[in-house]
């Protein structure tokens, strides 16, 4: 599972105070995927359930995420624990077939949400993998389509919207725009297992 923090108003996180509702998620990815290496290696590992491919995992914090451009494209951590599985294979696969996006959220009381985006699609390299959402649905907060359009940011690339530079700010690496309704990558919070921390 994964952990994340996500904000229940409807502004994005930057300076203003909110009340963050704690969630753990998952953020897993559909379609039929069989050209690339590494893919068909992560297939092959049985990282599927349903249909569904996980393309990023955390649990416990003992993945670093907070990594550079270079590392967010090929991936990282052990597809046995914690992972992202790069985002040039997140890009291929959302290319090869139709894909929804999937997020399974579990607060620290054990109340288990989700959330799908009808069409999920990353975009190239070229392009910062600029991401495209479809629509929502599920009983989870709707934290992603605010990021649909987004092209990604990491610690050594600014490519938000916002005057800072959120991947730095928030110690992560994501589609930020101005800041953030999700922030599935920033910093785990090992005080508080099952948490992480949206806010510094
Ligand atoms: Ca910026």
């Amino acid at each position: 599972m994964n952990a994340i923090t996500v904000m229940n108003d409807r502004s994005p996180v930057d300076d203003s105070e909110y009340e963050p509702m704690r969630l753990v998620t998952h953020g897993v990815l559909r379609g039929d995927a069989d050209s690339s290496d590494a893919v068909r290696r992560l297939l092959r590992h049985g990282h599927r359930a349903g249909g569904w491919t996980v393309f990023q995992h955390r649990f416990n914090g003992s993945v670093n995420f907070y990594r550079v451009w270079a590392s967010y494209k090929e991936g990282f951590g052990n597809l046995d624990g914690e992972f992202w599985l790069g985002l040039d294979n997140i890009h291929l696969l959302t290319t090869m077939a139709p894909s929804e996006l999937r997020v399974d959220v579990e607060d620290q009381d054990g109340n288990k949400r989700f959330a799908v985006y009808d069409k999920f699609h990353v975009d190239t390299e070229a392009s910062k993998y600029r991401l495209t959402l479809g629509s929502y649905r599920g009983n989870a907060n709707d934290a992603m389509s605010y990021h649909s359009g987004q092209k990604f940011s990491t610690r050594d690339q600014d490519n938000d919207e916002h005057s800072t530079h959120c991947a730095q700010k928030y110690l992560g690496a994501w589609w930020y725009k101005g800041c953030y309704f999700a922030n599935l990558n920033g910093e785990y919070d090992n005080s508080n297992p099952g948490q992480v921390k949206n806010h510094v």
